[in-house]
Formats: C-alpha cells, structure tokens, sequence
C-alpha cells in the first residue's frame, strides 16, 4: 500500500512547478502534435466524460513522448457559445462573470491535477477578446474571398432557446438541448458557402487516417448523389420545370410533377379555383420539420394546381402537384414522380389516385420496387438494363443531362444570442453590406445586462442602440451593425490554429509554426463531434488554404472518436442519480486508480462501464505495482525478461491503436509474474514504471525518481529497450508436417493459437503451395510442440 493522496500530491506541485511539458515550439526538433476536443465550461464541472476523452488523449501524447517526440499537447476552453450561455441563464448569473470563473475551477481544481502534459503556456479561451478578434477576422476573409452570404431562408427556430438551430440540432422535430418542438421561420441569415466545398470535402477522405466509421458519417452527412436533371416544360406557359432525379431510367414512368411548397414557380402555376386551398396548404406545411415531411410512413398531403407539364419523350400532359415531401432546398425543389418505383410517390398516387405505371420489371406485387433492373414500357429503351441507360444519359435527349447533388447545406453561421463574437458587418444605406475594417477589430461583445433572449427573433444586442449606432467605415456616415453574433461551432473550427500562439496580437496565428506544427498528427475526441465539428474545421482549413493562409487542406491528420461512458450498465444523467463526479474519486481511489481504470473498463473507442468495484480493484493492482517496485532489488529469472519483451510489443502495439485496456492487460500479466519472483532488477522495475506512466502517471514519477532516474520526468527517460534478445527467446519454432512428414519449421509466439499457427503456415511460401488447392481434412496441433495438417 502506498499513500497516493501524498505521492500525488507531490508531483501535482512538481509539473505546477516545473512546468516540464511546456514545449519550446520554436526549436522542437521532433514535432508531434495531439491535440483533444476543448471542453465547454458550461458546468458545475468537467464530468467524466470529458475525464475520459482528454485522459485517453494523453495516453497517446505520453506515449509518443516516451517514444522522444517533442509532444505538443494544448488545452483550451469552447467558452463562447449557447452551452455557456444557457448555464448562465440557468443559474442565474452573467455569462461574462460565471465563464471565467468555470474556467478557474475546471482549470485549477481538475485539468491541472490529472496528470496530463498539458502545455500550459498555450491555454485559448474562445470568449476572450484576443480570440475572438481572430473569428471575426475569419468571418471577413470569408466575406471578402465570396464564401460568406446574407439570405432569407426558412430555418428551423425552438422557441425555448430562442435561437436558430441548424437541422442537425433537431431531432425527430425536437431541439436537441431542450427538447422543445421546433417552428420554422421565415429570416435573413448569415451563411457560409461550405456546399462548394462538397466535392473537397468528401474526395478527401481518402487521404486522412480516420476510422471508416467517421468517415461514413462525413459521407453520409455531405451526401452525394448522382443522377439527372430532366427538363419539362408547362403546358401553355412559357416556362420549364427541371427536376433532379436518382433514376432517370424511370422516365417512362412518370404520371405526374410533384413541387414543393416552396418552388418558384408555384404562384403562376396555381390556378384561381386552387389558390385558396393553396394558401391554406402552405400554412399547414410551415411548421413541419425535414424528417416529418420526407418519412416514407406518413402520409404524404398535396394539392392539384391546375397545371399541366410535358413530357420530354412521350409528349404526355402530366399533371403538377404540390407535395409537402418535396424539400424546397433539395435538388431544384421539384420531382418527377414515379409511383411504381418510388416509395413516396407511391404513397401519394395512392392517396390522390393518380397513375401508377411500372417501368421495370417486377412482380406487379411487388410494387413500389425501388430497385434497378431490366426497363419495360419505356418505348425503343425496353429491354435495357437500368445501369445501360444510365451511363448512356447524356445520349437520350436533350432535355436530360447527367448531374450530381449534395444533401449537404451550406451552414448557417447566425445566432439571435448574446455570448457570441458579434458577426463583423455594417449596413450603410449608401453603401451597402460593409465588413469592419481588419484595424477595428475586434467588435467588441457589450458588456450589459440585457443579454437574454425574447424570442423576438433578434439577438438581444439589437436592443443596444450604443451597440447597433456606428458610422460607415466607408462614407463616415450614419450606419448600423449587424446584432446576430457568430456560432459556436465557428469558433472551435480553428483553435488549434491559435494554440501555437494565442498571445499574438499581429495575427491570428503564426506561419511558421503552423507550417511546422500542422496538420495536427493525432485528434482525439467525442464521437458526438465527429459530424459537424470535423466538417466545419475541415471546410474552413481548405478555405484558407484556398486564400493562401494555410499550407495545408485537411487540418486532422488521425483522428479516433471515442464512445461514451455508462454507470453500473445504466445511462448517467441527474434524474437517476448516478452521474459520477470525478472529484470524488480523485480522493477516494486517486487519479492514477481513475486514469487507469477509465482506460481499462471498456475499449476507448467504444466507451465502458463504470463500476466502483472496478475502482477498488484497480486501486489494489496499482498497489500491486507498488509492492514490486519496492522488492528487494537483484536479479531477475530470464523468464520475466522474456515477459517484459512481450510487455513491451504489447504496450507498444496496443497504445499505437488506441486500446488501452489491452495494454493494460499486458501490464498486469507482468505484474503477476514479477511477484512470484523474490527480487528485481533495477531497470525492470523502471521499465514497468515506463510503460504504465501513460496511464498511471504520477505513481510512476514516483517509482522512476525512487529508482535513481535522473529525468526530468519519466517521461523524458524514452521508451524502454534492450529487449530484443529475449524477444527471441519468447518465439517457438514449430515444426510442420503435412499429413504426417515433415515439411518445414514456421516461428511463432510462445502459446500461439491453432489459428496463429495455421496463419504462419499460410504465410510460408513453401508450406502454402504444397497445400494449394487441397482440402484440409483435420488438424492436428499440440501447442509449441507442432502441427499436422491431414489432406
Ligand atoms: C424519380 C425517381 C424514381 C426517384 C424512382 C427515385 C426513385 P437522393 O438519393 O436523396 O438524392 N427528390 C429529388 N429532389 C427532391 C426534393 N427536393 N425533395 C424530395 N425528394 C426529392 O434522392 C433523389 C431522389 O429523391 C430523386 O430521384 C427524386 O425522386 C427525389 F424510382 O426521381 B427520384
Ligand atoms: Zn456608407
């Protein structure tokens, strides 16, 4: 047993003292920079989830420290932001004046005493004014470069927040933070033009070391889809409806144009007899959220207007209708509508008794079938497979062209809120739409009571005349500033651009260390983030690398998501009672026990189990380690030799591909070998020390300073070595016979699997062919001895 409230204690002060991993960015030979998602301060305090999140991350930035990279390993605050500022208005206080003080708890009396290698000398705080000036610097590069636009659009509004939230903040209709139903509104917004970057955005994939699941969710959330557009023209109108199709080889099954709500087109194709169920139509589609209006199981509502349109190869009238399943945003707002093939256009005909014609051959059962296959009633093309046409687009009229969409949309950047950097515009009725000159920046954010929201649908800075009265920084004359302020998702999109100099008052950041610190080597963080967070930090570094400020077009070299953490099998929230406080256990069990189980319980990726049992058994194994550090020192067996090789590729292997269970594993298989043993080697002790420093670190300052180290940190002392021979040692040369004779030798570990050494077999060229083509009838292996494969 050993008092870790003192040990720990003790190296808390000596890295507060010390400050041994703040790194000279400057002269660093050997850069590797981790970095892990910032936490908003917008709690009682870090829970353990973040815990998770940024101990798992130091495990790697350890690691790779150990292995002698000069590790830059920053941390920061995502002050700004509705998260904050909804705790403010919760408990009742400024945001201004509860954020520093979040900050001053979860910096002094959690993030400085877990023991992670937090380079402190680069802290960014994205509400104070230094960072701050620097989004709004972004803000207007984008302004001036076309990427940022002004437009009305129907956006999606919770009355609770009183804010704009973007679609993804909705779920099933709901908002995602309050749960409150969600309108929609009619408003003028900010926006930024990440739809061109589509393409960039998803072809770039291929080059990043992500895991597919994240790069799924990038795809699946940019969603491309190829396809057609299809012209038809309206019957006695000079004017054409072009719809966007996946499935152009369903053009002969067209019975009628089906538009949305929204389209353009609709007040002139609407005929006087429909304009007043029209108008009532529209008020019923208003409030209706995207999932609502596309879901295949409800019904799908519309209206006949009136109208007829053409079609392109059969010359038919066909009749136009407005559907609320028809997005305005999508596509060109308008569809060709196929009921024998499509799910909701099936729905529709079938509520409306409209035509139902197939196209593609099927089991009229079967219908809507939705999948491609051989075309029918589709004049000269029958006969034709689906994929035959397709490819063949271009060739079949034209009035179709081959085309390509994205369910991507460009993003919304407005926020009716106070804590936020103001967006950095002015309107001059002479002058126009004007960006704040780069000198004038920042647009400081006021400090005043009136900052909560009224639901009227404006920031409450709109209400600040002081604020809003300003001159034109082009005429001198009367103007007024924009009042929305920025979203928070802007301004974690480019903080780890600012960590490498975030007291820099000439730029907002620093060439040269970018260039030599970025693209970031290892991202660790939520998986929650892993959609729109990435995708706004990846836009925007393709953005300015675009306009010339950054070397670089990905930002996340490796980026692994990790899962989250349940309590006894159960969900953790307030209701049930069981959220686990950190704090709590950093007394009880200590930091090293937390740390270390945290890593333990579940695979990091995946998330685990927090049990208190857990805790206490991972408290007596750190015991454990104590109790053979403090074992008489002398020699060792060979064999625990041989085990710390194995420990060693295993720690190493493992931390490499974020499984930090599996290392630990590893370690405790050596610490049950170690105490059979009556004395220990001074270096093996030190090298036990070294590969659970990432996990248990300040034991393991403790055992390496003990031990005579001379480092300023265990860490700075590298990855331990000298190993090699008893690798060797450790392998078994297995004999192979093939249906009795002896064939050949293949190396395996020790205690291989029957599988392991089949796989060894197939790897050797020679074994390989001589079973090529042959059925394997039985095998017979008897471990580390040999193995007979009967054919
Ligand atoms: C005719 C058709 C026939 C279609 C068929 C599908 C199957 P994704 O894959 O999401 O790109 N569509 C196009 N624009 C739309 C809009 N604004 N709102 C709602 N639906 C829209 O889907 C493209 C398909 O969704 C398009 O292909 C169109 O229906 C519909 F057997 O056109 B399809
Ligand atoms: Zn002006």
């Amino acid at each position: 047993m050993y008092d870790f409230r003192a040990i720990e204690k003790k190296w808390q002060e000596y890295y507060a003292k010390e400050k041994p991993f703040n790194i000279d960015l400057e002269k660093a030979e050997r850069p590797f920079y981790n970095l892990m998602m910032f936490p908003y301060p917008s709690a009682a305090g870090l829970h353990i989830g973040n815990m998770f999140s940024f101990i798992g991350s130091d495990v790697y930035g350890r690691f790779m420290k150990l292995k002698g990279y000069d590790v830059f390993e920053p941390i920061g605050f995502d002050a700004f932001g509705i998260h904050s500022e909804n705790y403010a208005l919760k408990v009742g206080k400024h945001p201004a004046e509860l954020t520093p003080k979040s900050i001053e708890y979860f910096r002094e009396e959690q993030l400085k005493k877990i023991g992670n290698i937090f380079d402190w000398n680069s802290e960014a705080i994205t509400s104070s004014p230094e960072y701050y000036k620097w989004t709004q610097w972004i803000f207007i590069q984008l302004f001036k470069n076309g990427l940022a636009e002004k437009r009305s659009s129907n956006v999606n509004w919770c009355p609770s927040c009183k804010t704009v939230l973007a679609d993804e903040q909705v779920i099933d209709g709901r908002c995602e933070r309050c749960n409150s139903e969600v309108e929609k509104r009619e408003m003028s917004q900010w926006f930024f033009k990440i739809t061109e970057y589509a393409e960039k955005l998803l072809s770039n994939l291929e080059k990043l070391d992500w895991t597919d699941t994240t790069k799924n969710l990038q795809r699946a959330w940019i969603g491309k889809s190829s396809g057609a557009t299809i012209s038809f023209e309206v019957s006695g109108m000079n004017e054409k409806i072009d719809v966007f199709t996946t499935r152009p080889d369903t053009i002969f099954g067209v019975t009628y144009i089906v538009v949305a709500p929204e389209y353009g087109l609709v007040s002139k194709l609407i005929t006087p007899s429909t304009l007043q169920a029209f108008e009532n139509f529209k008020e019923e589609v208003k409030n209706m959220d995207l999932a609502t209006r596309t879901s295949i199981s409800r019904p799908k509502n519309g209206i006949f207007t009136g109208s007829y349109a053409v079609h392109p190869l059969t010359g038919e009238e066909l009749p136009i209708w407005i559907g609320d399943y028809v997005l305005a945003e999508y596509g060109t707002g308008a569809v060709m509508a196929v009921p024998a093939h499509d799910e909701r256009d099936y729905v529709f005909a079938k509520k409306y008794g409209l035509e139902i014609k197939q196209v593609i051959e099927c089991d009229p059962s079967q219908l809507p079938y939705t999948e491609k296959g051989k075309m029918i009633n589709s004049g000269k093309y029958s006969d034709m497979l689906s994929a035959d046409f397709i490819e063949r687009i271009d060739e079949v009229s034209e009035s179709i062209k081959g085309s390509v969409n994205y369910h991507l949309h460009d993003w919304c950047i407005s926020r009716q809120r106070y804590w936020g950097p103001p967006i950095p515009i002015v309107y001059c009725d002479k002058c126009g739409t004007i960006p704040v000159p780069e000198d004038q920046l920042p647009v400081t954010l006021p400090n005043t009571d009136d900052y909560i929201p009224d639901g009227s649908g404006k920031s409450p800075l709109a209400k600040n005349e002081e604020f809003v009265n300003t001159i034109c920084p082009v005429c001198g004359g009367p103007a007024r500033r924009e009042t929305d302020v920025s979203d928070n998702f802007l301004d974690s999109a480019w903080y780890y651009l600012r960590y490498l100099s975030p007291n820099d008052n000439s730029a907002p950041f620093d060439d040269g260390l970018v260039e030599k610190w970025c693209p970031v080597d290892m991202y660790i963080g939520g998986n929650e983030h892993a959609t729109l967070h990435l995708m706004y930090s990846r836009f925007l570094s393709m953005a300015l690398h675009d306009m010339g400020f950054l070397p670089f077009e990905e930002p996340f070299t490796s980026f692994r998501g990790h899962g989250l953490i349940i309590k006894d099998g159960e969900k953790m929230s307030k209701s049930k009672g069981n959220i686990v406080n950190p704090n709590e256990y950093f007394e009880s069990h200590g930091v090293d026990t937390l740390r270390t189980y945290l890593m333990f319980m579940g695979t990091f990726l995946e998330g685990g189990d927090f049990r208190d049992s857990g805790m206490d058994a991972m408290r007596r194994f750190l015991n454990r380690v104590w109790d053979i550090a403090t074992m008489p020192e002398g020699r060792s067996s060979t064999e625990l030799k041989i085990k710390m090789s194995e420990t060693v590729e295993k720690v190493d292997y493992s931390v490499k591909n974020i499984k930090p269970n599996t290392a630990i594993a590893a370690i405790m298989e050596f610490v049950n070998e170690a105490s059979k043993e009556v004395s220990i080697e001074r270096q093996l002790v030190i090298d036990m020390a070294k590969l659970l420093s990432p996990f248990a670190p300040f034991v393991c300052e403790e055992i390496y300073s003990m031990k005579g180290g001379k480092k300023k940190t265990i860490l700075d002392d590298g990855f331990p070595y000298g190993y090699e021979k008893y690798a060797s040692m450790a392998k078994t040369e297995l004999p192979v016979q093939i249906t009795g004779k002896m064939r050949g030798k293949v190396v395996l570990p020790q205690n291989a699997s029957q599988e392991e050494a089949m796989e060894a077999v197939m790897a050797d060229e020679k074994l390989s062919k001589m079973l090529e083509g042959k059925s394997i009838r039985k095998i017979i292996y008897v471990q580390d001895k040999i193995i007979n494969i009967i054919i």
